[in-house]
């Protein structure tokens, strides 16, 4: 095809250790893209950041007034979207006027890793005024959480009218219960509740709430399933809704997705993340074929490196900023909606667990000092003191950003052995972006690109540094060689 471009690549390390050499003779790797099959537009919101529900509590969290915190979200994306669930989202309840109580709530006892059975909070009109403002100072949108646990549907459609009336245009759409497929081991517990927890009996109880939001929010838009990752669910939700009328309503196909965890867990390493995960394309695949039967998108709404807080030295470091950029850019060529990171507080990610990080165990059996590590571990944007800072993986997620409002070109690429990854994507003005992703953590990346500059470097001195770098760059080395551990956009001229 004359439109065709070609770029060469060499498949081999740039090094002069004698026993690479041979593969320095390696025949070319090829980069080609193929602007002639338009891929997905990446949306303008592609960026999002996901936080506990449970920051709500405290209503001078989100707020116009926090300008440490507007300042960062806009540094990360300046159209983003900001997911309030987790844990947590489902034991919460609605407090309109002072006097408001919680509805009453079934004993069950305490299961390690997740909330407390009698953690509860409450959510103030206040806090969701306060929201709308904090909503208008970043440019951001929401995806907002409902109780859906351990709340009734009255309740859940009043909270739902409020927050409809107050955010507007700021709403994107409600998500009803946060990963209502582990409720089988907690609030949900057939041993508990003597009736089996499955799809269908999760259907029947979103239906039920969802039928309650409608009669007060008639053009109220959902995002389900919101799984942790039962992709029997995903798939469930598609068969069952393609052919009911509530169909109009749902906006998004969602899902979760954490490499893999806990902290505790010694093959949660840097080597781990940095490796290509075959479950990606799989919950792609689920997901797109759900969505496709209900007409809407799909989005990852939650997720990080580590569950369970993150890892310190894993999801704190450099090498989440090289994950997070690669798999940002990978969902994005996937045809995915947007990509939601989970962080937020030190308190209320420790709530939706229980209490604790189990990464400070981690850093104090190493004679560390759990204070200068983020909490949690894996947020990227932590709060210390009174300071809101960009951690790595927000470097990595700025820089998928970068592919925001383009549309995706298809590229094959073979690095040969090196561990890389490469994108490409048209922006409007007619210039084509390719990102290159060398996550291999010693073999540079021999690379020809005619016809391309060096537009920013995505660089640290070490994958395991607890700093990250996002800066434009001109240098001209780059569009030959790309260092290991590092990454790079470059634009074409035309
Ligand atoms: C998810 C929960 C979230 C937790 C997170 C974690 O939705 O509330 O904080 O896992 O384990 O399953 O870190």
């Amino acid at each position: 095809m004359m439109n065709r471009r070609h770029f060469l690549l060499s498949a081999a390390a740039a090094t002069t250790l004698p026993h690479l050499r041979s593969l320095a003779q390696a025949p070319a790797a090829t980069l080609s893209l193929h602007p002639d099959r338009p891929g997905p537009k990446v949306p303008a919101n592609f960026v999002g950041l996901s936080y506990e529900t449970q920051q709500l509590s405290d209503p001078t969290f989100f707020t116009p007034a926090n300008t440490g915190l507007v300042a960062r979200l806009r540094e990360l994306a300046p159209h983003g979207v900001l997911r309030l669930g987790g844990n947590t989202s489902d034991y919460g309840f609605w407090k309109p006027t002072p006097t408001s109580v919680a509805p009453p709530r079934p004993k069950r006892p305490y299961k390690v890793g997740d909330p407390p059975p009698d953690l509860s909070y409450a959510v103030t009109p206040e806090a969701v005024r306060n929201l709308h403002g904090f909503l208008e100072a970043t440019g951001w949108t929401c995806l907002y959480g409902i109780n859906l646990g351990t709340n009734t549907p009255q309740l859940a459609a009043d909270e739902a009218a409020f927050v409809a009336k107050t955010l507007g245009p700021r709403l994107e759409y409600f998500q009803i219960g946060n990963e209502a497929d582990r409720f089988g081991s907690t609030i949900r517990d057939p041993k508990l509740t003597g009736h089996p927890w499955n799809a269908d009996a999760y259907l029947n109880e979103w239906l039920t709430f969802t039928k309650a939001i409608l009669a007060r929010v008639p053009n109220a838009k959902f995002g389900l399933p919101d799984v942790a990752s039962n992709a029997e669910w995903i798939t469930a939700v598609g068969d069952r809704l393609q052919n009911n009328p509530i169909r109009e309503h749902v906006a998004c196909i969602t899902h979760h997705y954490y490499i893999g965890g806990p902290p505790s867990n010694p093959q949660m390493t840097i080597e781990r993340i940095l490796k290509a995960d075959s479950r990606v394309p799989r919950d792609a695949a689920l997901v797109r074929a759900s969505a496709a039967k209900l007409h809407t998108g799909y989005r990852m709404s939650e997720g990080n490196t580590c569950y369970r807080g993150g890892k310190p030295g894993v999801s704190d470091v450099f090498a989440a900023a090289l994950w997070s950029a690669d798999y940002m850019l990978l969902l994005a060529s996937l045809g995915y909606a947007g990509v939601n990171l989970h962080g937020g507080d030190a308190q209320m990610v420790a709530n939706s667990l229980g209490g604790t990080l189990p990464g400070d165990a981690i850093v104090l059996a190493e004679h560390g000092n759990p204070s200068e590590h983020p909490h949690p571990y894996y947020t990227p944007v932590a709060h210390i003191g009174d300071k809101y800072l960009l951690e790595p993986v927000a470097f990595g997620m700025r820089f998928a950003g970068l592919f925001a409002g383009a549309t995706v070109v298809p590229v094959d690429f073979n690095p040969g052995n090196v561990n890389a990854t490469a994108y490409a994507a048209k922006h409007p003005d007619g210039t084509t972006v390719v990102a290159v992703i060398n996550k291999d953590l010693s073999q540079n990346l021999p690379l020809n690109l005619p016809g391309f500059h060096a537009e920013y470097a995505l660089t640290a001195p070490a994958a395991n540094a607890r700093q990250a770098s996002l800066m434009r760059t001109t240098q001209a080395s780059l569009t030959h060689v790309l260092p290991h551990t590092s990454a790079a956009i470059f634009r074409s001229r035309g």
